[in-house]
């Protein structure tokens, strides 16, 4: 006999009533300027709420502007650039030195938050150095929140990051944002140096770099050079064009 196939015998179908049910407790802002960002947005735990940061605003005042509408949420995610004690959110570079600007709007996140909840920051370096450590501990202070940052590069083992937060303030219990595989699949760092473009043939004062234009999605950078002779064709100018080519990233740390 042929039963007929139960839509609820396989979890695939059962998905959507699940997300329904089970309350969403934590949230993932993605600054926009995160190199290829639809494919973490993709990779994310599905557990997750997903938030994206305009580049053109202040970052801080977005989440705190989300977060005022939120609550009993037990880990917060950012994923942005960043670089030793900062990280950049939106327009804003939240740093041990501008701290203090935020404190009212970064104290009102605690009524987003249940007791012990996670803020976990992700940016390449944010907590390096003395300055990394400072900045994650009284960032902890202001929020009450436990912290957790990053003090090297984050993103793909393959470009030499990896998805670990090493210095924490408390205890971190937040789940998983990124499976394992999505881990690998992610093929970017949250720095803000990918690499250095140089002019092959570049020459003293060809003003290489001096206008630049990325296409719409990152893979390729036109770069004029403003003064650069041709031939017996002193200052003709000329435009460089970059492809994107992970192959000879690789290749260049000896990986492929
Ligand atoms: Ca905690
Ligand atoms: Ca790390």
């Amino acid at each position: 006999m042929n039963l007929p196939l139960n839509n609820f015998s396989n979890p695939e179908n059962n998905v959507e009533q699940k997300q329904l049910k089970t309350p969403i407790n934590s949230i993932a802002f993605i600054d926009t300027t995160v190199p290829d960002y639809q494919t973490l947005i993709a990779a994310i735990n599905p557990e997750f709420e997903i938030v994206l940061l305009d580049s053109t605003r202040d970052g801080v005042e977005q989440i705190s502007s989300i977060l005022a509408n939120r609550n009993k949420l037990t880990s917060v995610h950012i994923i942005s650039h960043g670089r030793d004690g900062a990280a950049q959110l939106g327009t804003a570079q939240l740093s041990l030195n501008n701290l203090d600007k935020y404190t009212n709007q970064l104290q009102q996140w605690k009524s987003a938050l249940t007791k012990g909840a996670d803020i976990l920051l992700y940016g390449c370096d944010i907590a390096a150095g003395d300055a990394g450590k400072a900045f994650v501990q009284r960032l902890g202070e202001i929020t009450q929140a436990d912290v957790a940052a990053s003090d090297d590069l984050t993103g793909n083992k393959l470009l030499g990051g990896d998805w670990e937060l090493e210095v924490q303030t408390g205890q971190i219990k937040a789940p998983l944002l990124l499976s394992q595989k999505a881990q690998e699949a992610f093929l970017a760092l949250l720095n803000t140096q990918q690499t250095k473009l140089i002019a092959s043939d570049g020459a003293g004062n060809d003003w290489f770099g001096n206008s630049v234009a990325i296409s719409s999605d990152g893979n390729t950078a036109l770069v004029g050079s403003r003064l650069d002779d041709t031939g017996s064709n002193s200052n003709q100018g000329s435009a460089y064009i970059f492809k994107l080519n992970v192959t000879a990233i690789l290749r260049s740390l000896g990986l492929d």
